[in-house]
């Protein structure tokens, strides 16, 4: 069968279920239709406002988002949510009140909820997140909500797919609210003090208010909202805030999602190496790409696995283009690979970079190869890379 017949651009375009549902799974899957849907949504991205919730487990995301969707249905807008959280009620470990409320939405076209295996990889969003992204955008979604479980490199990776980043409070997290990591207060749009029901909240928001003094940037100040979900208490004042960042938002801001994609496929067209292994794009963003390669004749070793060379050229191909996302080159001057378990021919790995750190010359990324299958680990790679006082060549030259 065909990709035209598969997933018809005009029914992905208008938003019909069942083929969005499909394409979210090929791209899920890391199949190998993803380049045709990718090509098909590319001129119809761009137009949604992505909203990143972030925080404990139990915090009160889900609920919040429960009723974030009824605010934003009642003022017209199409809402789709990506939960990459394992013990999200959207993954189907419901319990029952939780059923009841996103019950309450089924059978609303305008709403769409997806869950996403987070697969284990360490960068906390699945690596096909940035593609079901764009596609909900494509199919005609207004807000896109994505929920991940706060796990500190989550949180920092979810800055690079959203406009807005809400981080979630609840009350009673006492002392703990220390442990919101000062990279966390950095990248926060807005931090809402959920379940404020509770007493313990006065103080979890005069908590949350002290911290942010210690903030580098001074010239923005994140507001602190207070919400209650069983009687939508502020939700209008969040949605409000929400939209009247539309013109704001970074993804919008920068057009970075695209551009970064477009750079990074360029650059691994013009890679005779990666062309000659297979290696293909699957997503990237600004300080990290996934790579994937099919383990074909020419990848085998004497002992009729992969070789270990070409793991690393997979994954230090993914590295490199992660590193060199910014425009900016950057080379690679150590790297160690360590392999956890043998691959079979005619497996698909993928390998996802991502930046640990970056300074003016020096950058660290982490690299995860898994099996495409499963996700099960395959090999891990480390690399410090050197940044050249130069640019990219541009386009065409
Ligand atoms: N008292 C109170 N409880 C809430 C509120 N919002 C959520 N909860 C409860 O907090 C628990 C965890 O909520 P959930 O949305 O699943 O958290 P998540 O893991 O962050 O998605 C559930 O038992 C909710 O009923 C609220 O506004 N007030
Ligand atoms: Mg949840």
């Amino acid at each position: 069968m065909s990709t035209v017949t598969e997933f018809p651009i005009e029914d992905i375009l208008r938003g019909d279920r069942r083929t969005v549902a499909r394409a979210v799974t090929a791209l899920e899957n890391g199949d190998e239709r993803i380049h045709d849907i990718r090509s098909a949504i590319a001129g119809h991205v761009g137009r949604a406002q992505v909203v990143g919730v972030t925080g404990p487990p139990g915090g009160g995301k889900s609920t919040l988002i429960s009723v974030l969707i009824k605010e934003f249905r009642s003022r017209g807008l199409k809402v789709a949510v990506i939960a990459v959280d394992p013990s999200s009620p959207f993954t189907g470990g419901a319990v029952l009140g939780d059923r009841i409320r996103m019950g309450e939405t089924q059978g609303d076209e305008g709403v769409f909820i997806r869950s996403l295996a987070s697969r284990g990889h360490l960068g906390g969003l699945n690596i096909a997140a940035a593609d079901v992204i764009d596609l909900f955008d494509a199919a005609g979604f207004d807000v896109l909500i994505v929920e991940t479980v706060g796990s500190g490199q989550a949180e920092v990776e979810i800055t690079r797919y959203a406009d807005t980043r809400l981080v979630i409070c609840p009350p009673g997290l006492g002392d703990d609210i220390q442990a919101i990591k000062a990279g966390i207060l950095e990248i926060a749009d807005a931090f809402v003090v959920t379940k404020a029901d509770l007493p313990d909240s006065a103080r979890t928001e005069s908590q949350l208010r002290a911290m942010l003094t210690l903030r580098t940037d001074k010239t923005i100040v994140p507001p602190v909202m207070k919400t209650v979900a069983s009687t939508g208490e502020r939700i209008p004042e969040l949605v409000d805030w929400i939209c009247s960042r539309e013109k704001t938002g970074t993804r919008h801001q920068s057009g970075s999602a695209q551009s970064v994609r477009k750079l990074l496929s360029r650059l691994i067209q013009a890679d005779g190496f990666a062309q000659q292994l297979g290696l293909e794009l699957i997503a990237a963003s600004q300080g990290s790409a996934t790579v994937r390669m099919r383990v074909q004749d020419m990848h085998i070793n004497f002992n009729g696995r992969c070789h270990g060379g070409a793991i690393f050229s997979l994954g230090d191909t993914a590295l490199g283009l992660a590193c060199n996302s910014y425009g900016q080159i950057a080379t690679l001057v150590d790297g160690q690979l360590s392999i956890t378990s043998a691959v079979e021919p005619g497996e698909w790995l993928v390998a996802h970079a991502f930046e640990v750190s970056r300074s003016r010359k020096i950058g660290s990324y982490r690299v995860n190869v898994t099996r495409a299958k499963n996700g099960g680990h395959v090999a891990g790679l480390h690399g410090t890379v050197y940044l050249l006082d130069k640019s990219l060549p541009a386009e065409g030259t």
